[in-house]
């Protein structure tokens, strides 16, 4: 499998970001947290140097939940700020607003000695598309929502969401390009569904699920395929079609269907709460 990010998307976030990086105090990452290593851009440590670092694991309702208290130690060991986040049930997203402002406390702080108060921290989402910043903002800023416009020293058109006396958000997330640094960062992206599924195979993602769900999650396996996953992963897939009722001209097992049915239960949590990538 092949995987791609077209180089002229890049060059385009990636001025954007260096932009709006200049407006802000601190950045507020997003990662998916059932890939909090492949769902983040390394490329933002050199271009987020010295801003204050917040990052939220989100989707966690998806991730295994041990796997992701070792992540989020690990990130804190990093030198982070971080955050257990839902975005889409709006669980955690209040929280954030305390990260945020202890994230902050020694600029705060900083300020006050030379004279600077109540000077709100100027802060942005950031992270790869379908990580869910869109969500998150709507949620974080949902009832704040009023929007301050623009303000003299500020880039024209630049929409600031005054959260409350002591955070301001930039209304638009800065979308930051996967790295595809090695062939299982891509694929991980495709397993949840971060790459638009045309440009891949489907049974072959079906077939790399399975196999790493037989290694990392074979119970949750067996109790989603209702059998035990024996043979090849191709067998394996063609013994679901048939027990899922995938059937195509007459008798033979539809796989592409079946895998799609499968990467679709995976990805909306039905097959169980599982993290792809390790600490
Ligand atoms: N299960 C789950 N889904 C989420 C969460 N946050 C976002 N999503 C979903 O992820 C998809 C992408 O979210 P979106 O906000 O558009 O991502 P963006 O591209 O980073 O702006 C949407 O279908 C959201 O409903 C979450 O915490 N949990
Ligand atoms: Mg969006």
């Amino acid at each position: 499998m092949h995987f791609q990010w077209y180089p002229g998307h890049m060059t385009k976030a990636k001025r954007m970001m260096q932009e709006n990086i200049k407006l802000i105090d601190v950045i507020i990452e997003l990662v998916d947290a059932r890939t909090p290593l492949s769902s983040k851009n390394p490329d933002i440590e050199k271009m987020a140097a010295n801003k204050i670092r917040v990052l939220l694991l989100n989707k966690y309702d998806l991730a295994d939940e041990k796997k992701t208290k070792e992540w989020k130690e690990y990130y804190e060991s990093q030198g982070y700020f971080t955050a257990l986040v839902n975005a889409k049930a709006g669980k955690g997203v209040r929280a954030v607003n305390s990260v945020v402002m202890d994230a902050c406390k020694e600029k705060i702080e900083r300020d006050r000695k030379r004279g600077i108060i109540n000077r709100p921290v100027r802060a942005m989402i950031v992270g790869i598309p379908n990580v869910g910043k869109s969500t998150f903002i709507n949620s974080f800023a949902g009832k704040a929502c009023a929007k301050t416009g623009d303000k003299p020293g500020v880039t024209k058109g630049k929409q600031w969401i005054r959260l409350n006396k002591s955070i301001e958000l930039l209304d638009t997330p800065g979308i930051l390009w996967p790295k595809f640094e090695d062939q299982m960062v891509g694929l991980r992206l495709a397993l949840i569904g971060s790459i638009k599924d045309e440009i891949l195979q489907i049974e072959e993602l079906a077939c790399e699920l399975i196999k790493y769900l037989r290694l990392e999650y074979p119970d949750m396996l067996r109790e989603y395929l209702g059998f035990e996953a024996t043979g090849a992963e191709h067998e394996v897939l063609l013994m679901y079609a048939e027990k899922r009722g995938c059937i195509q001209r007459g008798s033979e097992p539809d796989t592409v269907r079946a895998a799609a049915l499968m990467m679709d239960d995976y990805r909306a949590g039905k097959v169980g709460k599982i993290t792809l990538e390790s600490r």
